[in-house]
């Protein structure tokens, strides 16, 4: 009798048990990333904007906090203000990318500043740059940003 309410014992631990640790060990799915690139820098630049696409598939909310690249110093996240006609940056606080929701960072609206580039080489177009984005809940997630070239002009101005 006692050994048989032992074993159910043991049967329920087991049930709860396999039902708490997928809960556990499950991580939030990545976000999904579309066309992640960046622009070549003009010569002796110390700044390069980036550009992606985040989509979250669910099933939580994600707050995009920032960015960091072993390429750069620093990644800034950053927003673009027309203000009398000219185009100023503003620095972007947390992102919240809500479940079945995007954030854009494309030119002349939000984009990732990277600055100072840590190489002895400037990027050039083709190359690619790896990126971590981070988020409130302590994950973060990994990328590439493709380096699309200049236009001739731009590159040979200097
Ligand atoms: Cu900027």
């Amino acid at each position: 009798m006692r050994r048989r309410a032992c074993r159910i014992l043991r049967q329920v631990l087991l049930l709860i048990l396999s039902l708490l640790l997928p809960l556990s060990l499950r991580a939030d799915p990545p976000l999904r990333i579309i066309d992640p690139w960046m622009r070549e820098a003009p010569p002796r630049s110390q700044v390069a904007a980036g550009y992606v696409t985040l989509e979250n598939p669910g099933p939580a909310d994600r707050i995009l906090t920032g960015a960091a690249s072993p390429a750069f110093a620093r990644v800034e996240m950053h927003q673009t203000i027309q203000h009398n006609g000219m185009a100023r940056m503003a620095g972007l606080g947390e992102l919240p990318i809500p479940v079945g929701g995007r954030v854009i960072f494309t030119p002349g609206g939000n984009h990732l500043m990277l600055i100072a580039p840590q190489g002895d080489r400037p990027l050039r177009a083709g190359q690619q740059v790896p990126l971590v984005l981070k988020f409130a809940d302590g994950g973060s997630q990994a990328l590439d940003l493709l380096v699309k070239g200049l236009p001739d002009s731009v590159r040979t101005a200097e």
